[in-house]
């Protein structure tokens, strides 16, 4: 009987309870609809890659650099900065960051674990360090590093275009340097 109560109850309070008025915010649009819009011209793009597994890692430049150039990048405004190994990225890269000549930073990298016997330590330390030096200097640091179970899954990550990790990471840089600077600047 109570139980029988309290349903009734509730339910007869409920139309009082959701009766809102819900009004129509403004929404600001942050991006264009089409992706394609997206221009690269204006910014100034470091590139901070490996030596290490250099064949592939050299097709990731490749990539970013024909993101880059399909977005129109100025001429001279890609900087490109080689590091003995996955290791050293992030210190390059927040150095690249914090001197003030770059809108983004783009980290390219091939870690493999059948060729790396500290593999995590390697994966771990670029990912968290690319990660806190965006964090530390308010640049986009972009992640195109491929940290792969062997070279064939890593050259599948290095293909054209749309299947390369280098490209993908420069076509993130040119989305979220116009994103902070249409939002934020
Ligand atoms: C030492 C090492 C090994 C074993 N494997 C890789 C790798 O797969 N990818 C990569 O980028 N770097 C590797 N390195 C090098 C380290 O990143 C670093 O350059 C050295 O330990 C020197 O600090």
């Amino acid at each position: 009987m109570a139980l029988a109560f309290v349903f009734s109850h509730r339910r007869w309070l409920a139309p009082a309870a959701t009766c809102v008025t819900i009004r129509r915010l403004p929404i600001q649009k942050s991006q264009p609809k089409d992706q394609n819009d997206l221009s690269a011209k204006g910014f100034r793009f470091a590139i901070v890659a490996s030596r290490w597994n250099d064949a592939i890692v050299s097709r990731l430049i490749d990539g970013a650099l024909a993101a880059l150039t399909q977005r129109e990048a100025n001429e001279g405004a890609v900087h490109i900065f080689r590091v003995p190994g996955a290791f050293e990225i992030p210190l390059c890269a927040q150095k690249a960051a914090a001197s003030g000549k770059f809108d983004a930073v783009i980290c390219l990298a091939v870690i493999i674990r059948g060729d790396t016997p500290h593999f995590e330590y390697i994966a771990a330390t670029a990912a968290r360090g690319i990660s806190d030096a965006g964090l530390r200097t308010g640049v986009p640091l972009l992640f195109g590093v491929i940290t792969a179970d062997n070279i064939q899954q890593a050259n599948e990550r290095a293909g054209d275009d749309k299947n390369n990790k280098g490209y993908e990471a420069a076509m993130a840089a040119v989305e979220v340097v116009n994103l902070y600077r249409e939002r934020f600047a």
